[in-house]
């Protein structure tokens, strides 16, 4: 659903890369792309204009923090806003409580009511479930079935046509019960008999939640039905079902909005145990298609603490095998370098393909051949000569060709700083490791 806005958004924020001060026309061009983005991906138009003006205000009135790059910064403020617009308490308490469902036909009520009732359950909490969907033929037999299965009691009468009076029994039934839920029908439309129905259903049960069970793939309609059943029953919480599929959820962000409420659950899948807490990072992640930040920026920030690299002295020219030791140590620290690579969205640099290749194994071997090397020798490798070479392999229990693929790599990276050096350009683990540890 979203898929074009990680890609525009990645290509607006790349035009701000290497600013060094924030750049009005750059920002008013990414907040452009980004709404453009957003509304082909039918996020409700006034939500994007909301978001949109925070993003632009922010990221031209507060100051990048320390050491953070304005791409960085302005990144930084979109995931942040738009975490902040999900982020609403979606406290689910494991207490005595009645739990209305609302959604409309298919939106997968029926199915999020069983995996409810699963998931108090395995809470310890004594559960029931009441249909009270008298439009959908085979309503009962479909939640019973669920139910069953997780031997969950299910009230219902299939051949009773008044939703009130089915719910009325139910509850005088399940009275020493502790979770109700009660599955409600749904219509292809918002029709007045549904919502004049759900609302005595909220009278009746006095329900202590009223979840909307949303689509992922919905679209613009989201935000017109989320306000419909808010205005009728103060929605207070929203479910996302069907995250195992290709659609990322963007309507639900209207529907989220609209009734200011927070997602509890997603759903991700046809069985019972496919529900999932809703995780705020894990979302905004996949809304915008960018892996997982949060665990980015906790590795990275590891790293930086276990390891300060004497940058300026690099950067004058001397770089000595020992801080490429440093620099390979924090990185691996991180994880696997491709890996990360791949997590960080935004990522136009280029890297020698050698760089990847250096495994935590190889930094034991590296580690083992550096210790039998001189001090002068690892501030200068180029002291090592052929006979040292020699030395130097027979006291690490190494082979010649271990020491030289050392040494190459030394070299290797050496080049690619003094390339740095040169224009600017495009390689430097430290300013690499900044960037994540920016990225908050
Ligand atoms: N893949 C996947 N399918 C789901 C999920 N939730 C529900 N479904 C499927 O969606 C379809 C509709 O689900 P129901 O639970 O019957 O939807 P409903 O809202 O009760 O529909 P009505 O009772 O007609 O209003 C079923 O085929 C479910 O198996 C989910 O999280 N993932
Ligand atoms: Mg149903």
């Amino acid at each position: 659903m979203l898929d074009s806005l990680s890609n525009s958004l990645k290509d607006a924020l790349k035009k701000l890369a290497g600013k060094t001060v924030i750049d009005r026309v750059a920002v008013d061009e990414l907040v452009k792309d980004l709404q453009r983005a957003l509304l082909s991906a039918d996020v409700n138009v006034k939500l994007v204009m909301e978001l949109s003006k925070a993003i632009r205000t922010r990221s031209l009135e507060e100051q990048p923090p320390k050491g953070m790059g304005i791409r960085e910064h302005v990144l930084r403020i979109v995931y942040q806003e738009l975490v902040r617009l999900i982020w609403a308490s979606t406290d689910v308490k494991l207490e005595p409580q009645t739990i209305l469902m609302a959604g409309l036909q298919g939106s997968g009520k029926t199915t999020t009511t069983a995996k409810l009732a699963r998931y108090f359950q395995k809470k310890g909490l004594k559960v029931g479930v009441i249909c009270a969907d008298t439009f959908r033929p085979g309503a009962y037999d479909q939640l019973s079935t669920l139910c069953e299965k997780i031997n969950v009691p299910c009230f219902g009468n299939p051949g009773e046509k008044d939703a009130l009076k089915i719910t009325r029994e139910g509850l005088g039934v399940y009275t020493d019960l502790e979770v109700l839920i009660v599955d409600t029908q749904g219509r292809h439309a918002l029709e007045t008999n549904l919502i004049q129905e759900i609302i005595q259903l909220n009278k009746l049960t006095k329900a202590t939640h009223r979840w909307l069970v949303v689509d992922a793939a919905l679209g613009q309609q989201a935000s017109e039905q989320a306000r419909r059943f808010h205005e009728a029953i103060g929605i207070d919480g929203v479910i996302i079902t069907k995250m195992d599929g290709t659609a990322k959820g963007g309507g639900s962000l209207s529907a989220v909005a609209e009734t200011k409420s927070g997602i509890v659950f997603i759903g991700s899948g046809e069985t019972i145990e496919d529900l999932e807490r809703f995780d705020p990072d894990g979302f905004i992640s996949r809304l915008l298609g960018m892996g997982d930040l949060r665990a980015l920026v906790e590795r990275a920030e590891e790293a930086i603490r276990a390891d300060d690299v004497d940058v300026n002295a690099m950067m004058k020219g001397k770089f000595t095998l020992r801080d490429m030791y440093k620099q390979l140590e924090a990185l691996n620290k991180m994880g696997p370098l491709k890996q990360i690579m791949s997590m960080l969205p935004l990522g136009n640099m280029e890297l020698p393909e050698g760089v990847y290749d250096v495994t935590s194994t190889k930094m034991v071997r590296y580690r083992i051949i550096m210790d039998s090397m001189t001090s002068p020798e690892l501030d200068d490798p180029s002291l090592i000569n052929s006979s040292r070479m020699q030395r130097i392999a027979h006291g690490a229990g190494a082979t010649l060709d271990e020491v030289r693929e050392l040494l190459k790599y030394y070299k290797m990276m050496q080049r690619t700083l003094k390339g740095l050096r040169g224009s600017g350009g495009k390689f430097n683990m430290q300013r690499l490791m900044k960037r994540f540890s920016g990225m908050q």
